[in-house]
């Protein structure tokens, strides 16, 4: 057979690029190019992306259950794998009783459909509040400001980039990460587009970025200080009676009055930007046609992430920009969209340790090492970890990797032995991403123009079972049931039909079972929600498991159209402007305006050819400029005395470091990338050799955000001096 060429999505980051594979005879992937037919990514791709073959030949890829054998891993089967799995939770049921047990889900999970679809059950059977995953290190305060605003912590606007004529972007860097919490192909292509058309793009950064390079304007900030900016936007929108609403809302009196004391003077000292420019910045955004304010992971994970995520919206609200094209809208995905009927409420239970809130039912991340190491009742003693590296993403990393190596059983699902999942008892690797399904459920809510995409396996499994078999049978072990059927008896397949009699039964159509299409029932699952979806054959409109596959580039689905007020799930059924757990941080805010700031802060960064923790073992990936270094301004590093290494100190410990020296950063800033610090231990050569330090050695888990329990990963205080 000639090496032949097949298509599917990048699953590596939330661009969500249509890949061109060449796959040679044996299977292997031997080159991957953008899909110049994908209508979204229209070709474009990132080195990331055309590494996708090394990355999936990776020799150093765990490709078979291992078990803990002494300080190292033997090779197992599955079913001694899982009867062990089996036999370890319940000698913990017996002895502890449920709760005992937690979970900590990773970033990946977002792009696989065994996370989508296999993880509500697994969770169900953990029978657990300690439910723990990157989202209190990412996305959680947008969510819980969209929660709170609309009544559904999932319908989050996104700037409409291919329409707007003014973008105003805060703490996110797309030429590096190519997007968040905005899913848009070629970000760089579409920001090129927007000044093209002659729209103007503002970024807000306390490093001068290579998306602030592009922009028309660069502002520095001091890390943490956004809020305070966006304070002062609003407080002259409503001062010059620059507002306008063109939505149904509650609230606005109270927003009004919440602005009032931060004057753009007031906020000068703590942000670093001029009163003036402020000024500037409120009476263009409610001058322009249309304008957008888009703000990510730099001031998400700050100390008042969840305030400054509503105040992004309010400013798309009170500029008439709210759900209006061009400004932030709220996309219709094919599949997965909200279900909630009742509003979000976040805090309805609070951690045992620390008393932090649940938010969607989870704990934030921050508390993970209090929860493993306080003994009581509730103490997590074993813990099954998915695609996640937390000993290198959480906060306090280090302080995680001791308290991972007392627990008395600990299972992950991952490709690697990593920093993390070398103190597991049992590693369940999923197969290769080449033999495995791709729908975008979770990045497809946040796109910039609606479209769809499906990627079938495109290698058979050769024995391994799916990352969703893995994750369904994990369920069942861990639960006590049955884990061994296969067939219709499989944990799998009791789980689909579970869920698909449930879906059926829900929209009053039991009697179509028998009319689901898909090789298996994953794939069936996948086209019931497609079918019942906004576009679905089986609610007026065409869309189905047989027409994604018959359009296998994907379809484009057409622009962002308004969707308000049938998205909204507040009680009101209005958007919310000033929602009263998000007034209540206003007080903490304004105590800060008068505080002396900390001579060096800490913040972090993304680099284009790393991917968090975990790409890092892809040697065309790592050197050159993909190393992890202490970027420092040249005035800090002469007055600090600074040479080639420099000794950095936070309240939660040291690293020496590797400086760069830069113009491009704010004096009084250093800032260094996460996903570094890789261990001699883990299987991983290349990383091995290019290990770095890791960055959350330096970060506090005792400091959060407080509503939503965030980890606080920029504006950390540290003491830098010569090494
Ligand atoms: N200081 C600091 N820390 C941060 C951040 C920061 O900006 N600064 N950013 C935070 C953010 S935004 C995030 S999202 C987190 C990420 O935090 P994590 O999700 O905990 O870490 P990753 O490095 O993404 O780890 C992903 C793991 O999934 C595995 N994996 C990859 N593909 C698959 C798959 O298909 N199936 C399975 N089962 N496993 C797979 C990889 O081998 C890797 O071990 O880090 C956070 N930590
Ligand atoms: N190449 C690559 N791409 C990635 C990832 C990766 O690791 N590598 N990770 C993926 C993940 S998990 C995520 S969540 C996304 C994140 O995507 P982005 O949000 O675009 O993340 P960054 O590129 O880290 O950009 C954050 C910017 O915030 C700035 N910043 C830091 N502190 C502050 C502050 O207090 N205020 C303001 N205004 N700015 C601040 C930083 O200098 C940085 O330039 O990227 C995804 N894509
Ligand atoms: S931008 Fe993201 S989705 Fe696109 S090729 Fe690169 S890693 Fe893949
Ligand atoms: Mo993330």
């Amino acid at each position: 057979m000639a090496p032949r060429t097949l298509l599917r999505t990048c699953p590596l980051c939330e661009a969500v690029c249509g890949l061109t594979l060449t796959l040679g005879e044996d299977d292997r992937v031997l080159s991957a190019r953008g899909d110049r037919e994908d209508p979204f990514s229209k070709g474009f791709v990132c080195p990331k992306g055309a590494s996708f073959g090394q990355l999936d030949n990776d020799p150093d890829l765990v490709t078979t259950p291992l078990i803990r054998d002494g300080a190292g891993f033997r090779e197992a089967g599955w079913d001694e794998a899982f009867d062990l799995i089996a036999a370890r939770f319940a000698e913990l049921a017996a002895a502890h009783g449920s709760g005992a047990s937690g979970i900590y889900l990773g970033n990946p999970n977002a792009h696989t459909v065994a996370g989508a679809l296999y993880l509500p059950a697994l969770i169900r059977a953990l029978s657990t509040r300690h439910i723990y995953s990157a989202s209190t290190a990412d996305q959680m305060p947008k969510q819980v400001a969209a929660g709170l605003m609309f009544g559904d912590p999932l319908t989050v606007p996104v700037p409409d980039l291919d329409r707007t004529d003014f973008l105003l972007m805060l703490g996110a860097n797309p030429l590096e990460s190519n997007g968040s919490l905005c899913t848009a192909p070629d970000f760089p292509g579409r920001l090129k587009a927007l000044r093209a058309r002659g729209g103007k793009l503002v970024v807000v950064d306390p490093r001068a970025t290579r998306t602030a390079a592009l922009a028309d304007q660069h502002l520095f900030i001091r890390p943490g200080a956004d809020a305070y900016l966006l304070f002062a936007v609003l407080h002259t929108l409503f001062a010059e009676d620059l507002v306008t609403v063109t939505v149904e809302v509650d609230g606005l009196d109270e927003l009004r009055a919440a602005a009032q004391e931060f004057t753009p003077e007031s906020v000068v000292a703590r942000t670093g930007v001029p009163a003036d420019i402020i000024r500037a910045l409120a009476r263009e955004l409610a001058a322009a046609p249309t304008a957008a304010v888009y703000a990510r992971i730099g001031t998400c994970t700050a100390e008042f992430g969840t305030v400054t995520q509503w105040l992004v919206d309010a400013i798309n609200a009170v500029t008439g920009n709210l759900d209006s094209p061009g400004g932030a809208m709220f996309a219709t995905a094919a599949a997965g969209g909200i279900a909630r009927s009742r509003p979000f409420r976040p805090g309805r239970w609070t951690s045992r340790v620390r008393e932090l809130p649940e938010v969607m039912g989870e704990l934030p991340v921050a508390t993970l090492a209090d929860e493993i190491e306080t003994p009581g009742p509730g103490q997590i003693r074993a813990l099954v970890t998915v695609a996640g590296n937390p000993v290198l993403s959480a906060p306090s990393g280090a302080r995680l990797d001791k308290g991972l190596a007392g627990l008395d059983f600990m299972v992950s699902v991952d490709r690697y032995v990593n920093e993390t999942t070398r103190h597991a008892h049992v590693i369940l690797p999923p197969p290769r991403s080449v033999q495995s399904p791709h729908y975008d459920f979770a990045l497809l809510q946040f796109a910039v123009r609606n479209y769809a995409r499906y990627s079938q396996p495109l290698v058979p499994l050769d024995g391994r079972p799916s990352e969703s078999a893995v994750l369904a049978r994990l369920a069942a072990a861990v639960s006590g049931q049955p884990h061994a059927g296969t067939g219709a008896e499989s944990p799998l397949a009791v789980v689909d039909e579970l869920v698909i009699a449930g879906m059926l039964h829900k929209a009053g159509m039991s009697d179509r079972r028998d009319e689901l299409t898909g090789a298996d029932t994953t794939e069936q699952r996948i086209d019931l929600m497609l079918k019942l979806g906004p576009y679905g054959a089986w609610n007026g409109g065409e869309l189905s498991l047989r027409t994604l596959l018959d359009n296998p580039h994907g379809i484009d689905l057409g622009p962002l159209r308004p969707r308000l007020p049938g998205v909204l799930r507040t009680a009101s059924k209005r958007v919310e402007l000033a929602p009263p757990q998000l007034l209540a941080d206003v007080d903490r805010l304004s105590a800060g305006l008068g505080a002396t700031a900390p001579e060096m802060v800490l913040i972090g960064r993304r680099q284009l050819r790393s991917n968090n923790s975990w790409m890092h073992n892809i040697a065309g990936l790592v050197g050159g400029s993909n190393r992890c270094t202490l970027q420092v301004h040249p005035d800090d590093a002469s007055r600090l005395g600074l040479g080639e290494r420099a000794e950095i100190t936070s309240a939660a410990g040291a690293l020496t470091v590797q400086v760069e020296l830069t113009q491009a950063i704010m004096p009084g800033v250093v800032s260094l990338p996460h996903g570094w610090g890789h261990a001699d231990s883990v299987t991983q050569s290349v990383a091995s050799a290019n290990a770095g330090v890791n960055a959350n050695v330096l970060t506090d888990d005792s400091v959060v955000d407080a509503i939503s329990g965030t980890a606080v990963f920029n504006g950390v205080p540290v003491t830098v001096g010569p090494a």
